[in-house]
């Protein structure tokens, strides 16, 4: 494997709604460059970045995957990222380590739900855009169209470089807006253009789409302006190094036109990831998270010449191979076999193998310079994050934000067998997945499961099931109920037991009174004023029973209810179902809280009662046709009403077989 220095270095994450060809484009550039034998294909489980079992056997991608082509002089790191809802945050998580994210749409749909979800990731990382509409050969794919939705979506610095030569099946091509030139190719060939003239047909077309390009490449910038009056064009040798620059300054997000099953315009999109897209080189320098003490944290340039730190992105737990780290190289050269400080753990490790991933498989590699990125296997304590890096010079760079899961499940395991291995499958699975959580509710001992939704907690229980052999059953978890009082008990609670030898003797009494409204309801003042003991019989245990009791007595009179959490819930759906979702909010005893709109998708904002939400995420799904999605987070306790709350002790007696104290 050559060397790579950061300048030769392009990292690219593909992004976009599901199904819109990411997946399918990255085999195609693969297959273009000879890094792949064969055009791998999503349909039959041979795309070389969605290899894992679950993928292939899903047809989808659901984590990142990489792959890498070396293209002339430059070494190009694909991150292919899912686009499904629920699985969209691994997209957000690879956007620290690349320089550009190519955003791909379908050819026929445009801008879609999570389309919007990806571009804000972007915005929030400033990060290069370069837009793909593929699978341009679909039947009703259609350019113009395309276009405007991208513009009605996000403004007008959307602008072609390209127009597609022929439509649908006839699909044969693409204009090269810059150059002014036409490339054709053969669906289903080999991916490489055969360069020609413009057709005539399309020359009119060309030469406008040209002008408008050219003068938004010039805009902003004086001394090009004045050459694009003057000559009315603007020489290739300005017009390049314009178009980089306003690429990297997010003034410009040019689009292009693919199929990736049809393998059109893979070369394209290559020569204009190398030409166009920022280096790894061109990074601003990237500061470190404050971690302790004042002033400010340090920051470090991409290049080689700074101490070596890297960044770890991305962390898979192999059954066989046990935990392998992806990382990117921020700065100085990594060699193979050095030892290096994990800066987020206090840990020293050892990168012993270092490699770069081609889909499922690891190529070994001597050294890896500022800007690359590579794997290395059993890291010791590093997990997902992390940075790690020369010992004289520690820094920590900033994590991802994520949102919190949206949907717990109750978790059993099915027999004693899989009781002892639950803990360690799942939190093996949870180093690979930051959405996964599990812990164990302390006030209704089940043990939880957390996602961002039904099909990742799937994935999670057959992941489960394959990996490590572990079997378990889901159920919608018990609600965490409370009970306060709103009246006022003044009770006496006494334990009398007379028994062979010593008896068992407690007496109480206590005044019971609720807090007042601003605490919450949580909490109710219970105060001890008397009693009495006897000498022999009289011991610790006698007056907890009779504090029990007594506390029991208590409780009847005063009113008791039940409180149930409530949840603070935010959906996003496209407008079009934003009325069939308000009425079923309505029929969950849902109050909605504020509602806003935003490129198509309208946000509902509601406080919901959790017992009502349990399946929410499936009941979306089908609502929505799998458009929506939404969070959701603990917000505050409140009195369930009368009619639920004789069913919920309806139900709590039937589960407990109710216990009688022993009283006198
Ligand atoms: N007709 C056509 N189908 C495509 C094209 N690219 C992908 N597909 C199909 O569309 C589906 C989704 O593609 P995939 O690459 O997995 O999309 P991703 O979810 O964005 O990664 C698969 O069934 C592909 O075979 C294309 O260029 N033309
Ligand atoms: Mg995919």
């Amino acid at each position: 494997m050559k060397v790579y220095e950061g300048a030769n270095v392009r990292n690219v994450a593909m992004v976009g709604h599901g199904h819109a060809g990411k997946t399918s484009l990255v085999s195609a550039m693969l297959y273009t460059a000879g890094a792949s034998q064969r055009l791998g294909r999503v349909d039959d489980g041979s795309a070389p970045t969605d290899y894992d079992e679950e993928e292939i056997a899903r047809k989808m991608s659901i984590s990142a995957g990489l792959a890498y082509a070396e293209w002339g002089q430059t070494k190009i790191n694909f991150i292919d990222t899912p686009g499904f809802n629920m699985f969209v945050h691994e997209a957000k998580m690879v956007l620290p380590v690349v320089d550009v994210a190519v955003v791909v749409v379908d050819g026929v749909a445009g801008v879609e739900v999570v389309t919007q979800r990806v571009w804000n990731d972007c915005e929030e990382y400033k990060m290069p855009r370069v837009i793909v509409a593929s699978r341009m050969d679909r039947d009703r794919a259609d350019a113009e169209r395309v276009l405007q939705s991208l513009e009605n979506a996000f403004g007008r610095n959307v602008i072609p470089l390209e127009l597609p030569i022929g439509k649908e099946k006839s699909l044969s091509g693409v204009v090269d807006l810059v150059r002014m030139k036409a490339y054709t190719y053969e669906l289903g060939g080999n991916g490489k253009g055969r360069e020609g003239d413009i057709p005539a047909n399309m020359k009119e077309a060309a030469q406008a789409a040209h002008e408008k390009l050219v003068e938004m490449i010039a805009e902003g910038d004086d001394g090009l302006m004045e050459e694009f009056f003057d000559k009315g064009t603007i020489p290739e040798e300005h017009l390049i190094p314009a178009l980089h620059n306003a690429i990297r300054e997010d003034k410009i997000f040019p689009v292009l036109f693919a199929s990736g099953l049809g393998n059109v315009s893979a070369d394209r999109l290559m020569d204009f990831i190398v030409e166009f897209t920022p280096a790894a080189t061109e990074h601003d320098a990237i500061r470190g998270e404050v971690t302790s003490g004042d002033g400010e944290p340090p920051a470090r340039k991409e290049t080689d010449s700074e101490p070596v730190s890297v960044y770890v992105f991305k962390t898979v737990s192999d059954a066989f191979a046990g935990r392998i780290s992806y990382f990117k190289v921020f700065s100085g050269v990594l060699k193979n076999d050095v030892s290096l400080m994990n800066f987020s753990r206090n840990s020293q490790e050892k990168l012993a193998h270092i490699s770069v991933m081609q889909g499922k498989t690891a190529v070994p590699v001597n050294e890896l310079h500022a800007g690359d990125i590579g794997a290395v296997a059993k890291l010791k304590d590093t997990l997902t994050g992390d940075t790690l890096g020369d010992k004289s010079a520690p820094i920590q760079y900033p994590h991802v934000k994520l949102p919190e899961p949206a949907i717990t499940f109750a978790i059993e395991p099915k027999t004693r067998a899989d009781e002892d291995k639950l803990g360690v499958g799942i939190h093996k699975l949870m180093e690979e997945d930051a959405m996964l959580r599990f812990f164990r509710d302390a006030q209704t001992k089940e043990f939880l499961i957390a996602g961002t939704g039904q099909q990742h907690i799937e994935v999670v229980v057959s992941k489960m099931k394959k990996r490590y052999h572990t079997e378990v059953n889901l159920k919608a978890p018990k609600v965490p109920y409370r009970e306060t009082i709103r009246g006022r008990a003044d009770v006496q609670g006494r334990h009398k037991k007379p028994t062979g030898g010593h008896g068992q003797y407690g007496d109480c009494k206590i005044k019971m009174e609720p807090l007042s409204r601003g605490s919450e309801f949580e909490f109710v003042k219970v105060v001890l004023y008397d009693g009495s003991y006897h000498d022999v019989d009289s011991n610790d245990m006698s007056f907890q029973m009779a504090g029990r009791i007594a506390f029991r007595k208590a409780m009847e009179q005063a009113k008791p209810t039940i409180l149930e959490p409530v949840m603070a819930v935010e959906i996003t759906v496209p407008d079009e179902f934003a009325g069939s979702i308000m009425g079923d909010l309505n029929s969950r005893r849902g109050r909605i809280q504020g509602m806003d709109n935003k490129g198509g998708n309208t946000i509902v904002k509601a406080e919901v009662p959790m017992s009502e939400m349990l399946t929410y995420g499936v009941d979306l799904t089908a609502m929505t046709q799998g458009r929506g999605s939404f969070n959701m987070e603990m917000h505050h306790y409140d009195i369930v009403p009368a009619q639920q709350q004789e069913k919920i002790i309806e139900k709590a007696k039937a589960e407990r077989g109710e216990v009688k104290e022993e009283e006198e």
